[in-house]
């Protein structure tokens, strides 16, 4: 499997150079700084391939080519935003980059209440309480309903939390709308001055559109730039949602096998595939992640090496990437997929990676020490072969 590794572009404090010396082949990125819905040009694009490669490296993998929520919500210029699309897909594919990673979660990229979440050694990591999830909810976004979104024990354990200071609530709307968000290119920036009503106007493009209608609406936006994906080769491969299952009132469609089947079938095509996040899959009990890499390993252009655990109360944190199940996982592409692109991500923050500002779950020692663990896992499997 080719190592890769998600980078930020040339303002990323770390750098190339430093990728290369801890065994990165392949690069992701995307073109951060151009605005969401225009084009990216072919000068843009090889401006930053030029880059990666006078680096001695190669740009693999594009994580992500956004999908507006216009496209998600089917509104009135999603046309308009599909063609978009698809000059920045022929963009790419002429200039020789062919594998692209989007997602279909409306408005909310991933998800945590928390970003540094304490370890007992010492580290930190990305950790999802569901009780402060509901308090963001149910009593800052104050969403009409919320509530009866949630189990009863949920909503106890949110009321066990008492009123929570105005510092703590600025910590939650960072958390989840801010620091997951800015960096994806998504929504939220850190110069939103009202991301809170920004959301609830989100929320309102939103107004019954259900699963089906997500669903109606990914599979337009994949039949229509399919033929580009075919006379360019271009390999789709969109991102499991994180977590796996509805959220904020928002239907989700990529959150298990059944959905996976769904979308695979619903536009039967080879350049529609998945990216493999075995760390957002494996966020919802409800997912084996083996049998599912079992299943799809075959239909995924991109793999996310990362796992989750799911705790008895139904928050869930990341944990090591030597888990038996990750393991399992990287057995089954290195028999069915063995030359897919793979990265880690959601790493620990570690050994100083605290004072750096790195974007959350990009830490450098954190993700650096996990590539060694799946290179080594890598490795073994292949001495078995
Ligand atoms: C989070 C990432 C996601 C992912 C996008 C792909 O760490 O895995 O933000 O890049 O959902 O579109």
């Amino acid at each position: 499997m080719e190592k890769t590794w998600r980078w930020f572009g040339p303002k990323d404090p770390i750098t190339l150079d430093m990728l290369r010396q801890i065994g990165v082949e392949g690069i992701v990125t995307a073109l951060h700084d151009v605005p969401l819905g225009q084009v990216w040009t072919r000068e843009a694009i090889r401006e930053m391939k030029r880059y990666i490669e006078s680096h001695g490296l190669r740009w693999s993998v594009v994580e992500s080519l956004p999908v507006t929520e216009t496209i998600k919500y089917g509104g009135p210029d999603r046309d308009e935003q599909i063609e978009v699309y698809k000059e920045s897909l022929r963009n790419l594919g002429s200039e020789g980059i062919h594998t692209i990673c989007y997602n279909f979660m409306p408005i909310l990229d991933w998800a945590r209440t928390d970003l540094t979440y304490p370890n007992p050694d010492g580290t930190s990591n990305l950790y999802f309480n569901n009780a402060e999830f509901a308090y963001f909810d149910i009593n800052i976004l104050k969403r009409e309903g919320a509530r009866a979104d949630y189990s009863a024990e949920v909503i106890e354990r949110m009321d066990a939390m008492g009123e929570l200071s105005a510092d703590e609530e600025k910590r939650l709307i960072e958390n989840i709308i801010i620091k997951t968000q800015g960096f994806v290119s998504g929504n939220f920036s850190e110069s939103d001055f009202d991301p809170v009503g920004k959301f609830r106007s989100l929320l309102k493009l939103y107004e019954g559109i259900d699963k089906d209608q997500l669903r109606a609406n990914m599979k337009y936006f994949l039949e229509a730039i399919m033929p580009v994906c075919d006379e360019y080769g271009m390999n789709m491969c969109v991102h499991p949602d994180d977590p796996p299952r509805p959220v904020l009132g928002l239907p989700r469609i990529v959150t298990c096998d059944e959905d996976i089947r769904w979308f695979l079938d619903a536009v039967p095509n080879r350049h529609n595939g998945l990216t493999f996040c075995a760390g957002s899959l494996s966020a919802g009990a409800h997912n084996d992640v083996c049998t599912l890499a079992e299943k799809y390993a075959d239909r995924t252009h991109f793999a996310h090496f990362r796992i989750c655990r799911v705790l008895p109360d139904g928050d869930f944190k990341e944990s090591s990437h030597l888990d038996p199940r990750l393991i399992g996982v990287i057995r089954t592409f290195s028999r069915i997929n063995p030359d897919v692109p793979m990265r880690v991500d959601h790493a620990p923050l570690m050994l100083g990676d605290e004072k750096m500002g790195y974007n959350a779950g990009y830490s450098f020692h954190g993700r650096m020490l996990a590539l060694g663990m799946v290179s080594g896992i890598m490795a073994t499997i292949d001495t078995e072969k």
